[in-house]
């Protein structure tokens, strides 16, 4: 046979072409074919490699050419089982009729290759559907939840830019007969026309359909979801929520679920809008490239006699806001989640270094402290130990004067870059302090490896004094303890009364901070007002009074 077998017939060398030419095409397609185009290729193919097997003259290579027709399993990816059985039946016939008249093979070669094949599909199908159902409703054909929420992870991930994109939840009431599924699927039914292209849809509950608008305002989705109401069958509630930069899959469908379950609970199930007011991230950079935003200084005072000034805290403002006066750590999140914590980092950090330069100059006090928030983003970029060290240079702040606060979820960031970029400010000199100390989750080991230089006790804590409060309350003396094992000098935030002072100076905390020495303030005011307090201190010749009036009030 073999010896047949010398030199290209023509048949051979054409079905070597049409191949090749078939696959370079096939290689070459931009998007996949349409189901149409996939049967035909299929069914193709198969009948190409039935042609190539009947003109091959090796034994082997017959049976091994025969082999190829394995590539029908592709069709357990693209159909449905009708579809994928006709594919095998095709295969089945061709492998089994040309090997079977093969001269060169034995009958049962094709019935074993097609068994080979006919398996491999059956196998690959049916791990297939157990993927996929595991993320479907198999009712109405809808995402689950896990498969909504999947989605709607992938889509954020997936967001491009700033656009409408709202969140519906519809709770539908399926407890009548003839039950959940059929309400449902009825609810569905009637609602096809109404939904535009372009909608997401999920069953999320038995009685729950999720639906992910991706261009609509608020007020789009509110009168879609009257629509909705208008065509269904049943009763239903919503809640409806807008997407906002940053926010995660499970927060959006978090406020979702948070509307639908107060819709549920009105009298007249009318829809609810979540209302959570969001600052505006776009006005946010806006008000800081016009220069809107303010930094106030917060003093900072020893918890010793005369409670003197040892350093300010610079607290971004922004007094443009509305209806809210956002927090410097609200604002400094919002400016993460958008992309720019860095240039707000640097304003800040630009500004409050001129400012507490100027009011060392005024009061000649060169122990003065300068304390800054910075955002934990900040310290995974890699170049802001630079920027540092060109805002020290250009402003003539020593950096052992400055302190950097960080919050406990920075603690989080361990690995790599951030740590790098805390040793080198600590190798300057900055100090790195924990803010907003005893809300997180910091574990001793945690703030040992950070080696932070100063922990600064949230002021939620502190407000647990109360005036009823005749000693410090558990978690005050806990947190304390804790920072004395591990030898963490603590600064109390949220000092507002005199009580609360008396209680606190007893604990062993060496630093205050708190309405009671004094908000925020521009620097011109806090000048003005510590110049005041000298001139009074002069003329009372009190050595021991507060710099600043109420402190010593109550002690
Ligand atoms: O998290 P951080 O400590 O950086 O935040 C400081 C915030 O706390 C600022 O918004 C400031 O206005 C506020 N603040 C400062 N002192 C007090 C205080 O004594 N009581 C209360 N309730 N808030 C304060
Ligand atoms: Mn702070």
């Amino acid at each position: 046979m073999s010896a047949q077998n010398t030199g290209y017939p023509a048949p051979r060398v054409a079905l070597v072409v049409v191949s090749a030419a078939v696959g370079i095409w096939l290689l070459t397609l931009e998007r996949r074919p349409s189901d149409r185009s996939l049967h035909l290729l299929l069914a193709f193919a198969t009948l190409l490699i039935t042609a190539v097997v009947a003109v091959a003259t090796d034994p082997l290579a017959t049976v091994l050419l025969a082999t190829l027709s394995v590539f029908v399993s592709v069709s357990a990816f693209f159909f449905a089982w009708p579809q994928i059985l006709a594919h095998l039946t095709l295969t089945t016939v061709c492998t089994v009729t040309v090997l079977g008249v093969h001269p060169g093979t034995p009958w049962w070669t094709g019935v074993a290759v097609s068994g080979f094949v006919v398996a491999l599909t059956v196998i690959g199908k049916s791990f297939l559907d157990l993927a996929v159902a595991a993320e479907f409703d198999a009712v109405t054909g809808l995402p689950d939840r896990r498969g909504f929420d999947r989605h709607l992870a992938l889509w954020i991930c997936g967001a491009p830019t700033v656009h409408d994109v709202a969140l519906v939840l519809v709770g539908i009431d399926a407890r009548a007969r003839p039950g959940p599924d059929a309400i449902v699927l009825a609810v569905l039914d009637a609602w096809g026309p109404v939904l535009e292209a372009g909608v997401k849809l999920g069953r999320r509950d038995d009685d729950q359909i999720a639906i992910l608008h991706p261009h609509a305002t608020a007020a789009d989705a509110l009168a879609l979801v009257e629509r909705l109401r208008a065509v269904a069958p049943a009763a239903c509630h919503a809640g409806v929520t807008m997407w906002r930069i940053g926010d995660s899959a499970a927060q959006l469908i978090n406020r979702a679920e948070a509307a639908l379950l107060r819709s549920k609970s009105t009298a007249d199930g009318r829809t609810v809008m979540d209302v959570a007011v969001d600052v505006d991230a776009r006005r946010l950079k806006l008000a800081l490239e016009r220069g809107e935003l303010e930094i106030g200084y917060q003093p900072i005072v020893g918890l010793a006699p005369g409670y003197p000034l040892v350093g300010v805290e610079a607290l971004l403002r922004w007094p443009g806001a509305v209806p809210t006066a956002p927090s410097p750590w609200e604002l400094v999140r919002i400016a993460e989640r958008s992309g720019f914590a860095a240039e707000l980092d640097d304003h800040v950090l630009r500004t409050a270094c001129r400012g507490a330069a100027e009011l060392r100059r005024t009061r000649g006090d060169g122990e003065l402290m300068l304390s800054v928030n910075v955002s934990p983003m900040s310290l995974l970029d890699p170049d802001l130990v630079g920027r540092v060290d060109a805002v020290l240079a250009e402003t003539a702040w020593p950096a052992e004067r400055l302190t950097f606060e960080v919050t406990e979820e920075m603690l989080d960031l361990r690995g790599g870059a951030a740590m790098r970029t805390l040793r080198e400010l600590r190798e300057r000199g900055i100090g790195i302090a924990v803010d907003d100390f005893g809300t997180g989750y910091s574990s001793l080991s945690r703030l040992q490896a950070l080696s932070v230089d100063r922990l600064k006790l949230d002021k939620s804590i502190t407000a647990a004094i109360t005036p009823e409060c005749d000693e410090p309350p558990a978690l005050l003396r806990a947190v304390a303890a804790m920072a004395e094992a591990l030898e963490f000098p603590v600064t109390v935030e949220g000092v507002e009364t005199p009580h609360q002072l008396e209680i606190l100076t007893g604990i062993g905390f060496d630093q205050a901070q708190g309405y009671l020495f004094g908000t925020a303030v521009a620097i011109e005011t806090l000048v003005a007002s510590l110049e005041q307090d000298e001139l009074r201190k002069g003329s009372d010749g009190s050595s021991s009074a507060a710099w600043q009036g109420g402190a010593s009030a109550g002690s």
